[in-house]
């Protein structure tokens, strides 16, 4: 933890990214900052001014994003390739510079292609001066869980992905999990006297959602994402990829049936994180996948339940209950087990800070998977699959706007210099529509009015849950196909957060308020949908980027020699 600074005080780090590869005999790279994995926590109190030097020494280029950081007149700063920089060359760096806001428990990833799933990946710390609920524990504890694969992401997974070969576009299944880099059974956290912990999870992961419990211990929520709610209390949740979840737990309330009266008392306690294995599009407990060269001793076939280790005293010493124990399963089954299926549950702590305003547009996307022209699997928005480099390296006629190019010009430094040129579409009224729609340029560039309040439609056509992500805000979430009720019973005191997860063959409506000009990704967070395409750009507020005088940074007039390069 960060020594207390005063009000606007200056954090400066230094992240070297780099790979490693700690995991022997596995001789897979890791992409990691500063030798380690997961990447060091960053930790400042709202509104530091964070100054964060990247240093590239990787291969290949890279980026790194601070998410859940609105950036606010930083449009430059969030790290997303082709939509807001060019890519950090192989060998460069780049300064990143901006305001430690909102509050809460965010993270930071690699934005380059793939590299989270390889590894980039940390916390991103940010303390509020006094902390709702914040005497409900005395220290805190960081969990950043994660997929782990035997394989590169970027060199094997990726393009097995999309390949001819993938015809059902099956996404690589993980090998394993990690929690804080250590796999299952071999994570320690101590408890260090405490009886009273806060923990800060991260889903991290490239593509499993979890369920999250601790043997016999009831689960306090207080913060989804960065946004801090009235304490409930469940006995595990779900939380999707680049989520993140606050609880507290209070020893004293363990509850002493959950270890059989025939073992020992017991010191310490699983902590589980459990895979969904429906959400997988193979069976797990047989399928080898196609790319694979194992590298044992880590597993061949993938075990869908991780078990970190809660230490009650200092020993490291195992549970003495059975991991199936008789009496597993919920410590308390009248709790509600589910936060996003429940959505009913979770109430801001601040209603008056959270007023709701009513919705000026309105765009609905409609969530496939289909293959293309060149029988690749993609992922669409209202039938448009985003373009990329990489992908359409064959097939450039697609799309030219590639997003995770380092070889574009950013659609950021379009909309700085020459918004004309972008033939960005005004809102219209449509038929049935009661609210101006937001209108794609055939590329899935919206054009978004400065404070206008868009109502998004998610319709999932497929029928995996889908994890979206806005850059740059949050977003109330007003209802969804499990919770249609909500909108209706707390109307004016929606939740926010930055992801949402989008039940399978379901819906969600999510309503942002664009305050924040500049252009911003909204993508499915899974990362091998990402590079699939299911990512659109808001372009936010042009007219009132430039008249706030924004200009591109000198530093990011591109570190490359690829400025010149058409658009389009
Ligand atoms: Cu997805």
């Amino acid at each position: 933890m960060s020594a207390i600074t005063t009000e606007g005080a200056t954090i400066s780090q230094t992240l070297i990214i780099d790979t490693i590869m700690p995991y022997s005999p596995s001789q897979k790279p890791i992409v990691a900052v500063n030798y380690n994995f997961p990447g060091p926590s960053i930790e400042a109190y709202e509104n530091d001014t964070l100054v964060i030097r990247v240093i590239n020494k990787l291969a290949q280029p890279t980026t790194v994003h601070w998410h859940g950081i609105f950036q606010i007149g930083t449009p430059d700063m969030d790290g997303a390739v082709g939509a807001t920089q060019c890519a950090i060359p192989s060998s460069g760096e780049m300064t990143y510079r901006f305001r430690a806001y909102p509050a809460g428990t965010a993270w930071y990833h690699g934005h380059y292609l793939d590299q989270y799933a390889d590894g980039l990946i940390g916390p991103l710390i940010i303390r509020r001066r006094v902390e709702p609920n914040q005497e409900q524990y005395d220290t805190e504890r960081v969990l950043t869980v994660s997929d782990w694969y035997n394989d590169v992401a970027r060199t094997k997974l990726l393009s097995w992905y999309l390949s001819k070969n993938n015809t059902k576009g099956i996404e690589p299944i993980p090998d394993a999990i990690v929690v804080n880099g250590k796999f299952s059974q071999s994570l320690f956290v101590k408890t260090s006297g405490a009886t009273r912990i806060r923990f800060r999870i991260i889903n991290a992961a490239a593509f499993s959602m979890y369920t999250v419990s601790i043997d016999g211990l009831p689960l306090h929520i207080i913060e989804l994402d960065q946004t801090p709610v009235v304490p409930y209390t469940v006995s595990s949740f779900m939380i999707n990829v680049a989520q993140r979840v606050s609880f507290y737990v209070n020893l004293k309330e363990f509850n002493a049936s959950y270890v059989p009266p025939d073992v020992p008392p017991t010191k310490s306690l699983y902590i589980r994180f459990k895979a969904n294995p429906n959400m997988y599009p193979v069976d797990i407990s047989s399928y080898i996948v196609p790319y694979a060269t194992p590298h044992l001793p880590y597993p061949i076939f993938f075990n869908p339940l991780y078990l970190a280790i809660l230490s009650l005293n200092s020993s490291n010493s195992l549970p003495t209950y059975p991991v199936n124990s008789a009496i597993s399963g919920s410590s308390n089954p009248d709790l509600a087990d589910q936060l996003d299926a429940n959505i009913l549950d979770a109430r801001p702590f601040n209603q008056a800070s959270n007023i709701v305003p009513n919705a000026t547009h309105y765009i609905n996307l409609v969530i496939t998977f289909h293959p293309d022209s060149n029988n690749i699997t993609r992922g669409y928005f209202n039938n448009v699959t985003y373009g990329s480099d990489v992908i359409n390296v064959s097939n450039k006629s697609v799309s030219k706007h590639w997003i995770t190019s380092e070889k574009m010009t950013p659609l950021l430094y379009q909309m700085a210099t020459n918004p004309s040129a972008l033939s960005i579409l005004s809102p219209i009224m449509e038929n049935n529509s009661s609210l101006p729609v937001l209108q794609s340029d055939g590329n899935l560039h919206y054009l978004v009015p400065y404070q206008a309040v868009v109502d998004i439609l998610l319709e999932n056509k497929d029928k995996g849950e889908h994890p979206f992500h806005l850059h740059g805000h949050s977003f109330w979430i007003i209802s969804s196909s499990d919770n249609p009720q909500a909108e209706q019973l707390y109307s004016g005191a929606y939740i926010q957060r930055d992801v949402v997860s989008v039940p399978g063959s379901g819906w969600a409506k999510i309503r942002f308020l664009a305050n924040n000009p500049g252009a911003w990704l909204f993508h499915c967070h899974i990362e091998w949908h990402f590079d699939a395409g299911l990512t659109l750009v808001f372009l936010a507020g042009p007219n009132e980027l430039v008249a706030q005088g924004y200009k591109i940074p000198a530093q990011q007039k591109c570190f490359s020699n690829h400025t010149n390069d058409s658009p389009r």
